[in-house]
């Protein structure tokens, strides 16, 4: 069966792009086709300074936000990275694959370091080595991501051919990225040209899940906008990307097209797209954010599913690590 992996950072609340570009559709490929693995990746949190006690408190609600936003763990596999020990022992080995210069052409570690690159931890580094860890430990076939994630997971297919080579076997699968939908690049909502982020400093930037309506209506409301209505046509939107990033989000949640969305709104003056927008904003997302509400009462429940999927999780890492150990040659302990 087809296997599907995918994580998302405990950095802070999940961003409208989080849920777009990645999440709404982990939620779309549960179902007969795929096995479905997700993770909240609180060891790639690390990469940046965090609070301890927030990371704890953005790990459980993020896990209730994926289940709120459908993620059943009835059917797919959920659970926190740091409670499997294997994806950091896999990604050592994976560091000792993956090469210098293929790291140094990442853009993220080059936009998130910035100038400051002496300055950047070694973990924002090696990032994507951990997340090749995190995939190739499931032998994941299939890996749904928002579009910043693709030029990671094309290392994480080199990881893999180059670790099949060298030891002459067949043995990692090459993930395929899925990147799906009309929204796999949300942008900030103050410069459409900045990805929507959850470590952006202005909170104003981005729709976070559980923001309630009011503040949805005024993120959008002050969102930047240029002095134009809206065109009649997709080709109207180049040039223009707060307006594309704006009728690509509406499209998204309406789960419409763009072709659709502009046929409605066309000649329309951004004052009144912007409600109609917050409308679609507030029916998709009040429901999940009433739900994460409801789970974060009850953190032992919490606790006890990602327990839970932790203890699934494992049982299919760790003979695969260990195939992977015996592969590179080390020696196995004897058990007295
Ligand atoms: N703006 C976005 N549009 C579409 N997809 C996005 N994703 C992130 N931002 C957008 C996708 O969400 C999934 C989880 O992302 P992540 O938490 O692992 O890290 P990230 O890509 O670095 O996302 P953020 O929100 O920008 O986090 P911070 O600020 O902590 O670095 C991924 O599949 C990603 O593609």
């Amino acid at each position: 069966m087809k296997r599907i992996f995918s994580g998302i950072q405990p950095t802070s609340s999940m961003t409208l792009g989080n849920y777009l570009g990645a999440v709404r559709n982990w939620v779309d490929l549960q179902g007969p086709e795929f096995e479905t693995i997700y993770c909240v990746v609180d060891l790639h949190a690390l990469t940046q300074p965090q609070d301890p006690d927030a990371l704890r408190t953005n790990t459980l609600s993020l896990a209730a936000t994926l289940i709120a936003a459908g993620i059943d763990p009835g059917k797919s596999i959920l659970f926190a990275q740091s409670h499997v020990h294997q994806h950091a022992e896999l990604a050592w080995l994976f560091s000792c694959i993956a090469r210098i210069g293929q790291l140094n052409r990442m853009t993220q570690f080059k936009e998130k370091a910035g100038k400051r690159r002496d300055e950047a931890y070694v973990g924002l580094y090696t990032y994507p080595v951990l997340m090749a860890a995190d995939i190739l430990l499931y032998k994941a076939t299939h890996v749904p991501v928002g579009e910043d994630q693709k030029q990671h997971l094309e290392l994480s297919r080199e990881i893999a051919g180059s670790f099949n080579h060298r030891y002459g076997v067949d043995f990692f699968p090459l993930p395929e990225p899925q990147i799906l939908g009309t929204a796999t690049r949300v942008m900030s909502l103050r410069d459409g040209t900045k990805k929507m982020s959850k470590s952006d400093e202005s909170d104003f930037s981005r729709i976070n899940m559980t923001d309630e309506a009011d503040l949805i209506a005024q993120k959008f409301r002050k969102a930047r906008t240029d002095p134009h209505p809206l065109p009649e046509a997709p080709e109207g939107l180049e040039g223009r990307p707060e307006a594309e990033n704006l009728v690509n989000i509406y499209a998204a949640l309406a789960r419409s097209s763009v072709e659709q969305v502009l046929a409605e709104h066309g000649g329309s003056q951004f004052s009144s797209f912007k409600q109609a927008l917050t409308d679609v904003a507030v029916t998709a997302l009040s429901p999940i954010a009433a739900a994460v509400n409801r789970l974060m009462a009850d953190p032992a429940q919490l606790d006890a599913v990602l327990a839970e999927g932790a203890e699934k999780a494992e049982a299919l890492a760790a003979p695969i690590l260990a195939d992977t150990r015996r592969l590179m040659g080390l020696a196995q302990r004897a058990r007295g």
